[in-house]
């Protein structure tokens, strides 16, 4: 097989003389296809069958043990000029980068099956969506972006059509991680990836394509790639309002997108629907308003702590037709995770006797890859080729202190500064030290393919196009108490937070003026149902001597990214720094 686009037909010939690829199999995208490559890779022992009776059509993948999480130190954006690629971004010039590279590719696939895999980020008849093609060498992969993507031949006719596309070059060579690099050619709209089969580092279409690839793209074009769930919230009068919202990686953006209301909202008539649960486009809109689409088309999300309690509705999609990747098992073959439930696992993710002394059974960033249709509150306007509109961004951080569990910026300009000012504790999602406070900005510390001063100029920019742009907030659940618990019972709950929030954007609430933004008014969160009452002093308290300090932590990240910052960014800065008085 070939395609009608020349372009396309050179650089697939050109790759197999490079790599030496033995096969060439273009993807289609069908049920046959995938079934014949997962009879393959369960016969070379790439993927092993799960319990058929309780998980149909499911399926265990277990990584090298040093391959199971982005490596950020291994990632780069190549642009011609350093500064382009900004300080947030390791950066290489594109000529070594590709000499580099070359060198890996060359007859990295002798022996191997060369698959292209067409793919479209968006709803396949959106003019929101774009396109790309990835290069394999990895069966694993190709199974995955079927799920995450709108892959094969839908997707190769779209891309036949507009004549362009992301040309995406991966191999898991031998996967070792002193020759795995993930490169980005944003100028050339190219990304090559060498050494990993891990999803952020290997299913091009996510974090390297509509993240990194989008956000250069979406700079040039007037719009925004973010690294946001989108969620649909419905009121009892039926009126569906949507939000988006920005978290580091695993912070709980699954588990926000689909959650189920507390029963108390439930019997009111509350619902909430699934648009997204990781990456978000951003449009602005002939009405002024700033409009959504999910890119992607399935989810990865991380399995420890998902169970009935935190997440029902992944539970229900989670027993049939899911990749699983460095999850544990039960002696019956059953897909098993810490936080899960209380049995016990027999053999942990490396496949191994299950040991508590060898460490937790399934990995910290263990995965489930899905198709986003399984979800049970999946939002029937997912599909809308124009997107659905936004009224309040969230921004949140995982932060043991300081943050309040909710703040109204009192603008744009404001908000973008609450976005840019973003800290987290890190997690299992990249390699490297769990748990430290670092900035992430807008949660895109990863994932921006520019310099953050150009960045934070562009969303002021998009936010002055706007009309009737949404309210932005921060948010945090993660505030813990003196002994170290959790004040806030977080998860359906966050529910409360999200009604104060759309009540906000309604104009029905009032909220308490502060020198940092606006909070809910005492009482102002509504906590029927709970059986005992959280600590909300301390949830919302905004101790000044803490917040003056922050802010000089602020003022000195966004120094480091120089002159580019916007003015206008510092000088709103500036003024909330000027209204808080130590003590
Ligand atoms: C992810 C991540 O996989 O952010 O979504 O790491
Ligand atoms: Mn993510």
């Amino acid at each position: 097989m070939s395609s009608k686009l020349q372009a396309l037909n050179e650089w697939v010939d050109q790759v197999a003389t490079q790599t030496r690829a033995s096969r060439i199999h273009w993807c289609d995208g069908s049920d046959a296809e995938n079934e014949r490559l997962i009879a393959e890779m369960l016969d070379s022992g790439d993927l092993e069958k799960l319990n058929p009776d309780t998980h149909p059509d499911c399926y265990l993948h277990r990584s090298d043990p040093d391959d199971v999480a982005r490596v950020e130190h291994l990632t780069f954006v190549c642009t011609e000029r350093k500064e382009d690629a900004g300080p947030n971004n390791n950066w290489m010039a594109p000529a070594e980068a590709h000499a580099l590279m070359n060198g890996l590719f060359a007859g990295c696939m002798e022996g191997r099956t060369l698959y292209v895999v067409p793919y479209c980020m968006g709803p396949i008849d959106s003019p929101l969506s774009r396109c790309g093609v990835e290069i394999t060498d990895s069966p694993y992969v190709v199974a995955n972006m079927r799920l995450m993507t709108r892959m094969g031949s839908a997707a190769l006719t779209r891309i036949e059509r507009d004549g362009t596309f992301v040309k995406g070059l991966h191999s898991t060579g031998e996967l070792d991680p002193d020759r795995r690099y993930i490169m980005h050619f944003p100028e050339e709209l190219s990304i090559q990836s060498f050494g990993s089969g891990y999803g952020g580092n290997a299913l091009l279409g996510k974090k390297c394509h509509a993240l990194r690839i989008a956000s250069y793209q979406a700079r040039t074009e007037g719009w925004l790639a973010e690294h946001m769930l989108i969620v649909g919230i419905e009121n009892p009068e039926g009126e569906v309002r949507y939000i988006a919202g920005a978290f580091p990686s695993a912070c709980g953006k699954t588990n926000l997108a689909m959650l189920i209301p507390p029963a108390a909202y439930r019997e009111a008539g509350w619902k909430v629907w699934t648009v997204g649960d990781d990456i978000c486009w951003l449009h602005p809109g002939e009405d002024g308003r700033l409009w959504a689409i999910n890119p992607e088309a399935g989810f990865f999300g991380v399995a420890p702590g998902t169970s009935a309690k935190t997440n029902p509705n992944a539970m229900a999609m989670l027993d049939r037709e899911t990749i699983f990747t460095n999850v544990a098992v039960t002696d019956d073959n059953q897909p098993w995770w810490e936080g899960l439930d209380d049995r016990v696992p027999a053999k942990d993710w490396r496949g191994r006797d299950f040991d508590p002394g060898q460490g937790p059974a399934a990995h910290p960033n263990s995965r489930f890859t899905v198709s986003i249709s399984r979800c049970p509150s999946y939002s029937d306007q997912a599909e809308n080729p124009d997107g659905v509109p936004i009224d309040a961004i969230l921004f949140g951080g995982r932060r043991a202190t300081l943050a309040p569990l909710v703040l109204e910026a009192e603008d744009w300009v404001h908000g973008v500064l609450l976005g840019a000012g973003m800290a987290s504790e890190t997690t299992a999602a990249a390699t490297g030290q769990v748990g430290v406070v670092r900035r992430d900005p807008m949660a895109m510390k990863p994932f921006c393919g520019y310099n953050f001063g150009d960045y934070w100029a562009h969303w002021l920019d998009v936010g002055s196009r706007l009309t009737r742009p949404p309210k932005i907030f921060q948010v945090n659940w993660f505030r813990r108490d003196a002994e170290g618990r959790f004040i806030w019972p977080g998860f359906a709950d966050n529910m409360r937070v999200l009604e104060w929030v759309l009540g906000r954007c309604r104009g029905e609430l009032s909220a308490r003026e502060t020198a940092v933004g606006r909070l809910p008014e005492q009482g102002g969160i509504n906590l029927a149902g709970l059986s005992s009452a959280p600590d909300m002093a301390s949830l919302l308290e905004v101790d000044h001597d803490d917040w003056i300090e922050e802010l000089q932590a602020i003022d000195k990240h966004l120094s480091n990214y120089g002159d580019g910052v916007p003015k206008a960014l510092k000088d709103v800065l500036g003024s909330v720094q000027s209204r808080i008085r130590p003590g």
